[in-house]
């Protein structure tokens, strides 16, 4: 959290401008400020930073496109709050063309991009929602008689940053998934360089507000990994914050949909979560402001790796997630011993200790996750025995 003192320090009057403007009290206007500087990460003071850019810096022109995709990243935007995206398309941004939200269509709407390219040279942001389309010259994806790939090189030339909004545009996403028919490819690709980029079908509405604020604030995009995406957001995998956690750890695990284990919100490792091997800031943030838990995992669902390239839309749903990163199988306790069948998670721990040797000791210990389920599998079908309740205490 920032330094109280810093806020104070802002004119009282400019604060009231932008309370005005934003329909916020100036309690939740700073509040909102101090959100998104901790969001991103920022150090002490920068709450004030924000505030401030806010409050005095010009309003960049934002140009939006839309290509492959299912609008869902914008969706996920109308459904932010503090502040809404009206609030955000009135007070932060210029959104000078948003072919779902603009007012104008046909020639009318492609002059108002041509406008607003011309007028804001070199220092508008271009936001790219959904895939491009390569194959045959990108004829699957045209609007106003342009393949997506022109409008796409078209708009970049004289852009002060690219941002690529959602795992479509981030890396292709649901349509690159095979055989990727039209040959759905992600804005860096076609660009050739590379963007920033906010994976996740849809992505959470704040980490792409915090990226443009962050733009606002300094005049640069946020520090990004090797894919392009702010560290700010994606530089921890979901399974080191998910609040199911412990239940891996102690080897408590939801076997099917509705069982005792997943109503008492038992891991879902063996539903095929793929949080082991996602990098996303979903369990820490939520969605949507819809209270505590709300998020895929927190809600009972999977994680399906939405965010990720070459998990999301690739590997199936209920296959087991490999593990980027394993816990010393110490922390494994003894859990299933009582019944007899499989292997328990000690014993697979034990088993990759002895077989693995040390650097293949945590693939293997992988491995017999997953053995450990077919061993019972294969163990219920041998006996006739019908799943019963799975819940592990
Ligand atoms: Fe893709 Fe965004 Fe998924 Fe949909 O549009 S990331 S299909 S939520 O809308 O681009
Ligand atoms: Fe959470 Fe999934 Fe990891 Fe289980 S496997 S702790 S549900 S992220
Ligand atoms: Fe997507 Fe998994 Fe987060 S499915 S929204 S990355 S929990």
């Amino acid at each position: 959290m920032g330094d109280m003192h810093d806020i104070f320090n802002l004119g009282r009057e400019a604060l009231q401008g932008v309370e005005q403007r934003l329909g916020m009290s100036r309690r939740d206007y700073l509040q909102f400020c101090a959100t998104l500087a901790v969001t991103m990460g920022l150090s002490k003071g920068a709450d004030a930073a924000v505030a401030k850019a806010i409050e005095s810096a010009k309003r960049p022109s934002v140009i939006w496109l839309h290509f492959q995709e299912c609008t869902g990243c914008t969706e996920s935007l109308l459904r932010a709050e503090h502040p809404t995206l009206e609030k955000l398309i009135l007070d932060v941004i210029s959104l000078d063309y948003h072919e779902t939200l603009m007012a104008a269509a046909g020639h009318q709407a492609e002059a108002a991009r041509k406008d607003a390219m011309k007028a804001n040279k070199g220092k508008y942001v271009l936001v790219v929602e959904g895939a491009i389309p390569v194959k045959e010259n990108g004829i699957y994806c045209k609007i106003g008689g342009q393949t997506a790939i022109d409008l796409l090189k078209e708009c970049a030339a004289d852009a002060a940053a690219v941002i690529a909004i959602g795992s479509c545009a981030s890396w292709g996403g649901m349509p690159s998934t095979g055989p990727n028919p039209s040959g759905a490819s992600s804005v860096a690709e076609i660009l050739g360089k590379p963007v920033a980029t906010i994976p996740g079908c849809p992505p959470n509405p704040y980490n792409f507000l915090a990226t443009v604020v962050h733009f606002l604030t300094f005049g640069k995009l946020p520090d990004v990994d090797k894919l392009g995406r702010p560290k700010f957001a994606y530089s921890r995998l979901i399974h080191e914050n998910c609040e199911r956690r412990a239940h891996f750890d102690a080897g408590r695990f939801a076997m099917e949909f509705g069982d005792a284990g997943h109503r008492q919100g038992y891991c879902l490792y063996k539903l095929g979560c793929k949080g082991p091997e996602t990098y996303a800031n979903c369990p820490t943030l939520g969605f949507g402001d819809a209270g505590e838990n709300n998020w895929p995992v927190g809600c009972g669902h999977p994680c399906i790796g939405c965010t990720e390239k070459g998990v999301g839309f690739t590997k199936p749903i209920h296959q087991l997630a490999k593990m980027a990163n394993v816990a010393p199988p110490a922390q494994y306790a003894r859990i299933v011993e009582e019944q007899g069948k499989g292997a328990s998670f000690a014993s697979a721990a034990a088993l990759a200790a002895l077989a693995g040797a040390a650097a293949g000791a945590a693939v293997m210990l992988t491995r017999n996750l997953g053995l450990s389920h077919a061993a019972e599998e294969a163990e219920r079908a041998k006996t006739g025995s019908q799943p019963k309740d799975k819940a592990r205490v």
